[in-house]
């Protein structure tokens, strides 16, 4: 890295909360996560240290997607769809014609049959599901692809929020004999992503998702969202779908029951993007750029050498040292480049490496070596005396950290959710960009437009899942994880716009 790069970096980010996507722009920027200067609108570069960062968050999702009860296999099925293909599920190209980019050429000759890239995979998936499947014993089929996939989105592109390449669609496609474990099936993805995303340490809401925004040709969809710095705006980041029998009778996945009985399948689809990498980096983050969990971080720790002239040798002996014995159990860094401490603390800074060490002459003569928490900026020292004991010290402050910052975000979203049955007070939390808001409401299409002209850009997000037998008990104690748990104390609740009585609250919200 050279001179220039270094004035660049030292020049002060956008506020992330009063400019949130100026902000995210130049720290993916700066940092080497994602250079979204590609000569193509909502396309972009993964970087090195992006890619890391993309890879470990990724081998968090799989490892969870392969070692469920039945565990789901890896598969990977073309990006190019037949027309016809297609076509054939009207419903659910109704839901993506307009999203969609078509190939017409191969070369110069005009394709007989256009080709769509996949907006999602169900078309490309399905018709093979069909050839595979002719048993009951051939059930349950759990498979995922992690794939770039394509949607022609309006021109509210937004750096990693909303692009028209999804670098990073992990979709997992299911399909079982019946509806119960179907059911189930729903339950193990909603619990598995939850599972996910409090490994990373954010925080979200689950709903179910109203009629009108059900994923095209599902029966229903329950999706993941998290409050947003700046206006605290929802961002969808991630959705299960149960499709019931709608995808199978359109492309004949069909298998003998125990009776004997040739049958439709069941099915269901869940898919997360690189929102779910963006969510983090969003979340954690602050004025002086990314900070990253230790458990995802591509760097853990980076090592700076505070050398004094005439000190440099011994200094380097001990760095050496320290180094081999840290690189045995964490990603270790050190830097040498011939520049001053302080930009160098700003640089890494900047990058969210979990914790530096610094290592001069004066940390030798004591015998121990001097760490700073990127999150908080604390400082604190650890004997060198027993490597076993600072190699102990060190994971358990990795885990203190993950825990603070968890918890931090988690209680950030909580007073992100207002509870409330006065619609003017909902009307002021969404305008005045002070969160989401959770209100008694009918589940009517007509009530809900009443309510959305109100506001510009307010949506409904859907139910709580609290409401749904299928997930456990709601608790009463904040963890990270799940906000939208507390059952509403309130014994009788009326839709705020028609008056009917009614027995759930539902979420709103702006949303990205
Ligand atoms: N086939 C289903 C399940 S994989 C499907 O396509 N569902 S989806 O349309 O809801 O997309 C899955 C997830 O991808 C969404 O929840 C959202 O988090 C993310 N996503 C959708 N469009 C974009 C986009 N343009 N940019 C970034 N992420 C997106």
């Amino acid at each position: 890295m050279g001179m220039q790069d270094n004035k660049d970096e030292i020049k002060k980010l956008p506020s992330r909360e009063e400019n949130f996507i100026d902000w995210l722009n130049e720290v993916l920027l700066r940092t080497d996560v994602l250079d979204y200067r590609y000569n193509l609108k909502g396309c972009g570069v993964w970087k090195g240290y992006g890619f890391k960062l993309r890879t470990n968050i990724l081998a968090i999702l799989r490892n969870l997607l392969n070692n469920t009860e039945v565990p789901h296999e890896e598969y990977m099925f073309p990006l190019l769809v037949p027309e016809p293909q297609f076509m054939k599920e009207a419903q659910h190209v109704k839901g993506f014609e307009d999203e969609v980019y078509w190939v017409t050429h191969g070369g110069l000759t005009p394709l007989d049959i256009k080709l769509a890239l996949r907006p999602t995979s169900e078309t490309a998936i399905y018709p093979m599901f069909a050839l595979w499947i002719r048993s009951h014993t051939d059930l349950p089929l759990k498979t995922y692809q992690v794939v770039n996939t394509f949607r022609w989105e309006g021109k509210n592109t937004r750096p990693m929020l909303r692009v028209r390449e999804i670098t990073t669609f992990k979709e997992a496609h299911t399909v079982h004999a019946t509806p119960e474990e179907t059911e189930q099936q729903i339950a193990e993805a909603v619990k598995l992503y939850s599972d996910h995303f409090n490994t990373l340490g954010i925080s979200y809401v689950v709903n179910k998702r109203p009629k009108w925004d059900t994923f095209p040709g599902a029966d229903y969809t329950i999706a993941f969202d998290a409050i947003l710095p700046g206006n605290h705006k929802a961002l969808q980041i991630g959705t299960v779908h149960n499709l019931g029998q709608n995808f199978s009778k359109t492309f004949d996945i069909k298998f003998e029951n125990l009776k004997k009985e040739t049958q439709f399948a069941y099915q269901t689809c869940y898919g997360i993007s690189e929102r779910g990498i963006a969510a983090p980096i969003a979340m954690h983050g602050d004025d002086k750029g990314l900070v990253l969990p230790p458990n995802i971080a591509p760097i853990q720790i980076i090592i700076i050498p505070i050398i004094f002239k005439e000190k440099e040798a011994i200094v380097q002996k001990e760095v050496d040292k320290i180094i081999k014995l840290l690189r045995k159990h964490f990603t270790v860094e050190i830097d040498n480049r011939n520049l001053k401490p302080a930009p160098k603390f700003y640089h890494w800074e900047q990058k969210g490496v979990p914790i530096r060490i610094e290592i001069g002459p004066k940390d030798l003569e004591k015998g121990h070596i001097t760490i700073v928490r990127r999150d908080t900026g604390e400082k604190l020292t650890i004997s060198t005396a027993s490597p076993k004991e600072l190699v102990n010290e060190i994971k358990s402050l990795f885990i203190q950290i993950f825990n603070e910052m968890a918890l931090k975000v988690a209680e950030d979203t909580r007073s992100r959710i207002l509870i409330t049955e006065d619609l003017e007070e909902a009307y002021d939390w969404l305008e005045n960009g002070r969160g989401i808001a959770e209100i008694p409401f009918c589940g009517e299409n007509e009530c809900a437009a009443e309510i959305e002209k109100r506001v510009d850009g307010l949506r409904f997000l859907g139910v709580p899942v609290r409401y749904f037998n299928f997930l456990k008990k709601p608790s009463k104690k904040l963890k990270h994880g799940e906000m939208n748990q507390f059952m509403p104390t309130k014994k009788e609740i009326f839709c705020l716009s028609c008056s009917k009585k009614v027995k759930e609250y539902w979420t709103i919200a702006r949303s990205w």
